[in-house]
This record gives C-alpha cells, structure tokens and sequence, in this order.
C-alpha cells in the first residue's frame, strides 16, 4: 500500500512542556495539528522505518480517533509494529512497563493527564523512548525544532482497524498488535509486592477505598486490588473510565478527590485510602484521620522499602525534583544513600534509573515511582504502601508518627496560583530573578534569607544541563521556597509557589499555620498578591 504526501505547514507552538504537548482539544482536533506533531515526532527521532512502537492512551475524549490517524501514519512511515492496548488504552506506567518488556524502540502516550477531558478541555500527546520513560530535553528539542520545518506527512488511506479485538491484525505492511492492557502490569506488581500478606490483610475485615475518578485505572484496580487481593467488591469507585471522567478533574489531591478526603476524616472512615490520575501516574494516600502528603509519602516508602520483595536488597539511592520537600533526602542521610534533586518532570530520573544511581523517586506532583519502569505509578505507590501497612499491622497515622518521631517533620505545602495572566507571571518571575544576587542576608518578613538562587541542574550522568529550573530561596532553619511556572498548563500561567519548614520535634498539626511565616516572606520578596491581584491560591495541596 503506498503512502500518501499530505502537505502542510508548520504550526507555530507545538514546543513539549514538562510532559509531552497538552494542549486544548479542540486544537488537537484541527486538521493537520495532530498529524504534524506526529510526523515531527518520526522526524525527530530519526523516523520510524522499522521499528516497534507501543501505543496507548488514557481514553479521554479523542484518544480513540488520535490513535487511529497515529497508526496510519506509524504504518506509512515504515514501523514494522505497533503494540497498543485494547481501545488504545494503557495507563502511563502500563505503557512504560510494555515498551520495556516487549523491547519496543519507543512509544506515544496519548494523555493530558491529570487535566479535565472532553471536546472543551485539554488533551496531551507525549513520546516515551526505549528505556520506557519520556523523551529526554534533547529528544524533545529536537521533535520541537522538526514541528518548525514541516512542509508534509506521510499517511495511509485506509479505514480504522478495529481496536477492540486482541491479537494480531495488519495495516498495510505494519502489524497491529491489541493486547490486554492491564495483564503484564498486573503481573509485574506481583513480582515487586508481598500479595500473600495483603491478602491476608484483607481478609482480616482491614478496608480500603481507592478511587479511580473515571479514569484509566479503574479496570487496573479492579483487577489487582479486588480480584487478586480480595478487597471487598464496590472498594474501586469511579471505576468505569469515561472519556470525560464523568465532567471530573482527575487530579488525586484533597482538592479535586474532595468527597475521599473528607470521608476519611469521618467516623466511616476506612482503615486506607487512595485515588489515581487520568492516566494512573499520579497517587494520593490516606489513612483514617491523615492525609499524608506526596513528599512525606516518598520519605516514608523510602524508610519503609525494604518491607517489599521487590525492594528487601535495600535502595540504591533515591531522588525527587528540586520543588519536592526534602523529606526524603533526610531518610536518605540516615541510611547513608545519594540523594539528587532533578528538575521538575520524570524525564530527569531516567538517567539517575538507567545508571541505577537511584532505585527510589518521587515529586510534590503526586509522583512516585521506582526502577520497575520509567514514568510515576499511581497503583504501585499504593500497593508499596498496603505492602508496608500490611507487614507492620500499624496504621497509616501511626506510621507517620513513627517517621516524623525518627526523622523529624517536614511540613510542606504548595499553593497555586491557576490563569494568571502570562505577562504578569513572567514579570514576577523575571524581577526576583533579578534580584536573588541581592537577597542573602535579607530579612523577609520574620525571616532571614540565607541563599537564593535560579535552580540549574547538569545531569550526572549524560552531563546534559537544564537551566532556570524554578527559583530556590533558602531560609534561617531550614525553611524553604520555590516559585515556578507549570509547564503543564493550557490556559494562561500557573504560577506554583512551594512551601516548606522543618521541626525536629513537631508541634500540632496544622501545616498551613506553620508555614505561615514562609508564605509572609514569599509574599515580601515577590509580591503575588500586589501583582496577580490574587488574594489566595486557587490550589492548596
Ligand atoms: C507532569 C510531570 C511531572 C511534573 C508535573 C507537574 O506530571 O511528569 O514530573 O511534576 O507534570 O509539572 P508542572 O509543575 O510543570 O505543571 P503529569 O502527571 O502531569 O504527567
């Protein structure tokens, strides 16, 4: 079958952000968006005659027709195979997971994550390369520098294939391969986890809750959490995936997975709870009574790992992102490991996990993750953690207790500030870049600034260097700050201010008022609330 030349023009903005291009969706639908970015993705990576590529999306609102134009135009180019889930659908660390197991050249995930799906909201295309993790900053580079010069793409005229139907089928020379999306993942989890233990935790009248948010993981938890662990049916809510999520934002924090926060601070309580994201990266962990933030989680799975099958050797190392509170690197000082901080985005850790400099990492974002593949895993940080609750019989706030008592209390807040205009957040930013030459020493509010800087980061293993990466400002006894802009947006600025304090022996429990006096200094140094005109931040997590 010969391919067809399409011409086109390049399409200004089709630059990746932090994860892949998100877009609205609507953009992605017109014609030719779509297709130029995938072109310009074969281009930047040297084409795809070939190879084999894995495929697979979140099943947000046009994940089904995008698949489809992705295969026709994977098959014009020569890919010798595409392995994709049934419907197209594989969660982000499912995916991960097949490109590594299957020794798949690269992959494309289709998914804007944690954001709103639908005609109106916002969409994501996002390239994986052969280790399973996201296109490194060269790798994107080089897709964005190919979006500038595209004059054609190559596509088949064909009708779709039916994606519904496991095994093998044909498109042109290329062969299709549906497979189910959730057994290898299912199976891998068995390798890393102590299933019996669970089990038996379950068994025990021990409940948990775990909500899905109509989103990719439904149908994985369904399987690993009730079938093969024997939760009680109905423990997987939301559980039917929805193109868009049931009109929901698939974000697991308090704000967005509100009605599972604030029942576990109810006398119905279960003993755990946890949701995912749109595309099952992300995590929120719960106990009865405690919300246990993503930081703290990442600390305490490190402490904890070797409770794991998959982990009882011990960590390597571990790392989080620059913004993420360092929680984990006091873990990491006790046990004697290396502990990096990387940029903001997973693409960062893929070196530290390939050099198997770190076996552990995690962000603020709801992000953990380990060396079993390449992208975040929402369902894994839950089963490490029932894992844990599991082996140790005590519960979810008497196992922070326990931590913080060891490693003292990190407290830690983020605060965003969502459609700022753009000017406006990138003045902010710029001024106080400006100024950190200035700011040691300076008092800020009740605090004294002992260091700032503009965060830069040179990659210890390939050497390659990310600039401006979010400003740092560091405070008297070990306060800290970070202002960033997201890079996951679609709608004007996301300006993220992060919060952080320490107490060796923590006092109370009301994390916003100890961190009050950060905030004030924040405040003092960059002015947000004169600039925006932003009183309070729209997200608190
Ligand atoms: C992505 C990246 C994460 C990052 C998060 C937030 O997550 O993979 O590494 O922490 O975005 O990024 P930003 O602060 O730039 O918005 P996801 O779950 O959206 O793919």
């Amino acid at each position: 079958m010969q391919p067809v030349t399409i011409s086109t023009q390049p399409i200004a903005g089709q630059k990746p952000g932090t994860s892949g291009l998100r877009k609205k969706t609507a953009q992605f639908m017109e014609p030719g968006y779509l297709e130029n970015f995938v072109q310009a993705i074969w281009n930047g990576i040297g084409g795809v005659a070939g190879k084999v590529l894995v495929l697979g999306g979140d099943g947000r609102y046009f994940n089904d027709r995008a698949a489809q134009v992705i295969l026709r135009m994977a098959a014009a180019s020569g890919a010798a195979r595409v392995i994709t889930g049934a419907g197209a659908i594989l969660s982000t660390p499912a995916a991960s997971n097949l490109i590594r197991q299957r020794g798949a050249d690269g992959g494309i995930i289709l998914s804007a994550s944690h954001n709103p799906g639908g005609p109106d909201a916002d969409f994501g295309v996002k390239y994986n390369i052969a280790n399973g993790g996201p296109a490194p900053e060269a790798v994107t580079a080089a897709i964005h520098a190919a979006t500038e010069t595209l004059r054609h793409y190559l596509t088949l005229e064909t009708p779709d294939i039916d994606l519904a139907r496991l095994g093998e089928t044909r498109l042109g020379d290329m062969v299709v391969e549906v497979v189910d999306p959730v057994a290898a993942y299912a199976d891998l989890m068995e390798t890393l986890f102590d299933f019996k233990a669970m089990r038996a935790l379950l068994d025990s009248g021990f409940q948990l809750r775990f909500d899905a948010m109509h989103a990719v993981t439904g149908p994985y938890a369904i399987e690993i959490l009730e079938r093969r662990l024997g939760a009680a049916p109905g423990s997987v809510i939301n559980a039917r995936p929805l193109p868009d999520f049931g009109q929901g934002h698939p974000d697991p924090n308090p704000v967005w997975a509100k009605p599972l926060h604030d029942l576990m601070f109810t006398p119905q309580a279960p003993d755990f709870a946890a949701a995912s994201d749109g595309d099952g990266d992300r995590n929120m962990i719960m106990g009865r009574g405690i919300y246990v933030t993503p930081s703290d989680s990442l600390a305490l799975l490190a402490a904890q790992a070797h409770l794991c099958p998959g982990y009882a050797g011990g960590l390597k190392g571990v790392a989080r992102s620059m913004p993420t509170s360092q929680a984990v690197d006091r873990v990491a000082q006790a046990r004697g490991w290396a502990a990096h901080a990387t940029p903001t985005g997973w693409k960062f850790f893929g070196t530290l996990l390939d050099a198997g400099l770190v076996t552990l990492c995690g962000e603020e974002s709801f992000g953990t993750g380990s060396d079993h593949v390449r992208e975040k895993d929402g369902l894994w940080a839950v089963l490490m953690w029932l894992n844990v609750l599991a082996v140790t019989g005590r519960s979810v706030a008497d196992l922070m207790a326990a931590h913080w008592a060891e490693f003292g209390r990190t407290w830690y807040s983020r605060h965003d500030y969502e459609a700022v205009d753009a000017g406006v957040a990138t003045a902010l930013m710029e001024d106080l870049r400006a100024a950190l030459p200035g700011l040691a020493g300076r008092q800020a509010a009740t605090l004294r600034v002992e260091s700032a800087e503009d965060f830069a980061y040179t990659d210890p293993v390939d050497g390659s260097r990310a600039e401006s990466q979010g400003i740092q400002i560091r405070f008297d006894e070990g306060a800290r700050a970070v202002l960033r802009l997201s890079g996951t947006g679609t709608e004007g600025a996301t300006l993220r201010v992060y919060l952080e304090a320490f107490e060796q022996t923590p006092q109370g429990d009301d994390t916003q008022a100890v961190l009050a006096p950060v905030r004030a200094a924040v405040e003092a140094l960059a002015g947000i609330t004169v600039r925006t005109g932003r009183k309070e931040p729209d997200v608190i997590t």
